[in-house]
């Protein structure tokens, strides 16, 4: 696209590179050796790939417990951020480890000695895929952050035996298999069966008088499980600060029932060894909807009471008198998911540890703190009363009672009537009596908070106006963010090292300085480099593509990529909608010239999401029509790519030239995606929703797509039913694109495949296709016409990467830390 001579005007001397010192690689590849013969018992000559990456695994985390010991932090420090989230969804984690520690060279310098390629190590290790999407990536950023800050921190969670399917896509079809990355053992924990506690479930609720008459309760499970952590090191940025993230296994707390094996019930005896180890045995597989089932819940109060057993009972040995929680710990919940912390927490202090209930209610409102990720009606978290009380007895009269003062303190102050007193109960009982987990949060919370300015303002506006006028300085906003080191330094080295010698080595401790980039967004030398470092990852990309799909992509096309969950509100059918209708309109007028695109596709369904499933297949089916049409060769191909996960997610993003953030506005609390994707210089087609309107006010204007109604829009529009039908009426574009899907175009012999998908759009159309259609073809007219212009296509790219640091999830950590959790930034901040 740019000249190759124009590579004259850009003079900035390039970093001396340090090369690794001999001592060090000497050093490193020494240790690996050890690792492999000792820890491993294995010779390198029939040592694989998968043996040499835990080799050097374990080499690296030696490295980081040293760094550990090293650590200037105090062994007790003043307060402690616990981050409690039901995902983690971490990827990989070597390079992570190498970059942070600084041995990225020293280690590929170190197997290069041994005849060991990195590259092929780095890929032997498995995704740990403990998370669904943004919402566990979310934490597995936050993680990194809060130790490249050096606040102090634990993560806890569940370490799921298998994480999240991977996706087979079978002709079209999603089929999910078990993911099992812990089938050859996970080098980077520490299992510490010495910090295991019980979890106990259903039995009943015991009364007892104390001497000085008053009445106690307390909680007689009728089951307990053994919570055994598995510890995971968080290393920060230049190995400052190492912070913890505590997974949770669930054990039998007898292997065997010996009374009923010497018995001589042999099966019976280790059935309830199952039973209890089923709770951490696979990962909800569904995204922005909660699945409701009764082992959901168990895992959930599994996780959740062992995080705050193992921290009450640290703060006992540190502080003496619970009292000063607050003083001493933030304990942030990550959705609702361990929402039944507020009655856990509760039952600990005052059942357990003897706290009044007014101490126990001011300490845990003065620790607890939680995030809502989604307003989608279907997504938020209840369950069911009769469910609770089987299940957790004594957290449902904890619940009653706090509902009850609640409500009483209301209607004594006068503040509400019947009617509104219904809406900021913690029971709803529209369809049965349900606890309403976000209410259950939002009461027991200090703060609550939303990840985008816009969901914000919703969450205000819509679920939680009712609790928020009774408390209108609870709701914060604080946009979400992602590491740099992950998706930035370590995902696409080249462009970092661009940055580098263009605004120096500092851009890679202070993301700010990437704002240096804009003085080059005019060069045409550096433009020339950014785009060569572009090619070279579309390159990459288009033989992973061929790899999985046979699809052959020309990395001189504009790589349009939409990479998420599969969901309604995503909007993926808009862009497949949108690609159809670009296929006709080619074969229409073949002589223009249309520039060459690649529309790729990548995501995961919820294995019970039916039109999810169909919108992959429609996918699928488009791609096997137009990628074998010789009418469009060369102009339009369309992949969709199985099995989206961070490691695919690390491939894609620097090669992606446009990225689709199409949501129905409203609906996208945040995206994470999109910062990715801007941050290394996909310009940004979307709509007015979660986070991208940040992304625009931070980009400009002119370096991003927008289109299609705003939140206000979407709600007067969803007023006036049969918007659908008067849309695809003034279309003819989209009715064509229709019409071509309802006829069999791309399922031939079987017209009434996608019918699911089309009744939707055409009938309810819940999510505003039509309505948006025809100025989403407008807004990707636009796109064709600047990528003809390949200077300012390149200046707008390079104005993304320059313009993006805000979203840093630094920067998102720091103002947690401030406004949220109060806790100092520790040094090297
Ligand atoms: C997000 C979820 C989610 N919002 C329920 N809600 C789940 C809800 O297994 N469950 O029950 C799992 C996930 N995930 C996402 O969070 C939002 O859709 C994104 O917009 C946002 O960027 C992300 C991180 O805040």
């Amino acid at each position: 696209a740019t000249h190759a001579d124009d590579r004259q005007t850009f003079r900035v001397p390039p970093a001396p590179a340090v090369p690794p010192s001999e001592d060090a690689v000497t050093l490193l590849r020494d240790a690996i050796l050890n690792k492999l013969a000792y820890a491993l018992g294995r010779t390198p000559a029939t040592a694989r790939d998968r043996d040499w990456f835990a080799a050097t695994a374990l080499a690296l985390r030696d490295r980081v417990v040293d760094a550990c010991l090293a650590s200037p932090a105090p062994a007790v420090p003043n307060k402690r951020v616990y981050y409690l989230s039901a995902e983690f969804l971490i990827g990989r984690l070597l390079s992570d480890m190498m970059g942070n520690l600084g041995l990225a060279d020293t280690a590929r310098a170190a197997l290069a000695q041994l005849g060991v390629d990195l590259d092929a190590v780095a890929g032997a290790e498995p995704d740990a895929a403990l998370g669904n999407g943004g919402l566990g990536r979310l934490a597995a950023c936050f993680m990194e952050s809060l130790a490249s800050l050096a606040i102090p921190a634990y993560g806890y969670g569940i370490r799921y035996d298998h994480g999240l399917f991977r996706q087979l896509i079978e002709d079209g079809v999603q089929r999910e298999v078990p993911e099992t990355w812990l089938a050859e053992g996970n080098p980077w924990e520490f299992e510490r069966p010495e910090a295991a506690c019980s979890v106990g479930f259903g039995g009943e609720v015991a009364m007892t008088v104390q001497p000085d008459g008053s009445i106690r309760r307390v909680w007689r499970p009728a089951e307990t499980v053994r919570a055994v952590p598995h510890d995971t090191t968080v290393l920060g940025w230049r190995a400052k600060h190492v912070n913890v993230l505590r997974l949770w296994q669930a054990r039998a707390e007898e292997p065997v029932d010996l009374g009923r094996f010497n018995g001589g019930d042999h099966v019976g005896a280790v059935a309830e060894r199952s039973r209890a180890e089923a709770i951490s045995r696979v990962l909800y597989p569904s995204d922005s909807t909660p699945a409701g089932h009764e082992l959901r819940l168990r895992q959930e109060f599994f996780f959740t009471s062992a995080s705050l057993q193992d921290l009450v009972r640290r703060h006992v040995a540190e502080r003496g008198d619970l009292r000063s929680l607050p003083d001493h710990a933030a304990i942030q919940l990550n959705d609702t998911h361990p929402a039944i912390a507020v009655p856990e927490l509760m039952r600990l202090l005052v059942d357990e540890h003897g706290l009044s209930w007014e101490d126990a209610w001011h300490v845990t409102t003065h620790t607890l703190a939680y995030t809502n990720h989604t307003l989608l009606p279907e997504a938020l978290e209840t369950w069911p009363v009769e469910l609770m009380e089987r299940l957790l007895p004594r957290h449902m009269q904890i619940i009653y009672l706090i509902n009850w003062m609640h409500l009483e303190s209301l209607s004594k102050h006068g503040r509400v009537d019947a009617g509104s007193l219904a809406a900021v109960s913690l029971i709803d009982e529209t369809h049965g009596k349900r606890v309403r987990m976000g209410h259950l949060a939002f009461l027991g919370a200090r703060r609550v908070n939303g990840v985008s300015a816009l969901h914000t303002e919703l969450m205000r506006q819509t679920v939680f106006a009712p609790l928020h006028a009774l408390d209108t300085d609870k709701i914060v906003n604080k946009t979400n963010g992602i590491t740099f080191r992950r998706w930035l330094h370590n995902a696409n080295p080249g462009l970092t090292r661009l940055a580098v010698e263009a605004v120096g080595a500092r851009v890679l401790d202070d993301p700010g300085a990437l704002d240096g980039l804009a003085a080059f967004a005019e060069d045409a030398g550096f433009q020339a480099r950014y785009a060569a470092v572009r090619r070279g990852r579309k390159e990459a990309l288009a033989r992973v593509v061929k790899e999985r799909t046979g699809i052959r992509l020309d990395p001189g096309a504009l790589f349009d990529v939409q990479i998420k969950r599969i969901h309604e509100y995503k909007r993926q059918l808009l862009n497949i909608l949108e690609t159809v209708a670009l296929y006709q309109a080619i074969l229409a007028e073949p002589h223009r010239d249309w520039p060459a695109r690649v529309k790729i596709f990548a995501g995961k369904a919820a294995p019970s999401y039916h039109q999810a499933k169909l919108i992959i297949r429609l996918a699928s089916d488009v791609a096997k029509r137009v990628n074998a049409d010789p009418a469009v060769a060369g102009r339009l191909t369309v992949a969709f790519v199985p099995n989206y996960s961070v490691s695919l997610a690390e491939a894609i993003i620097p090669a992606a030239d446009l990225s689709e953030q199409i949501s129905t506005a409203g609906l996208e609390a945040s995206g994470t995606g999109n910062m990715k994707l801007a941050l290394n210089g996909a310009l940004t087609i979307g709509t007015l929703d979660g986070a991208n309107i940040e992304i625009k006010e931070h980009v400009g204007d002119d370096n991003i797509f927008i289109f299609g109604l705003d939140a206000a829009g979407v709600q007067a529009t969803k007023a006036e039913p049969g918007y659908a039908a008067r849309a695809i009426a003034a279309s003819p574009r989209l009715k064509a694109a229709l019409d071509l899907i309802a006829s069999g175009g791309f399922s031939p012999g079987e017209p009434d495949r996608f019918r699911p998908l089309l009744d939707e759009v055409t009938g309810p159309d819940r999510y505003l296709l039509t309505v948006d259609f025809d100025d989403y073809w407008r807004a990707q007219r636009a796109v064709d016409a600047a990528w003809r212009r390949p200077h300012g296509w390149w200046r707008a790219a390079i104005l993304n990467t320059a313009r993006t640091a805000w979203f840093s999830s630094d920067r998102t950590m720091r103002e947690y830390a401030e406004d949220i959790w109060r806790v100092r930034v520790g040094p090297g901040a």
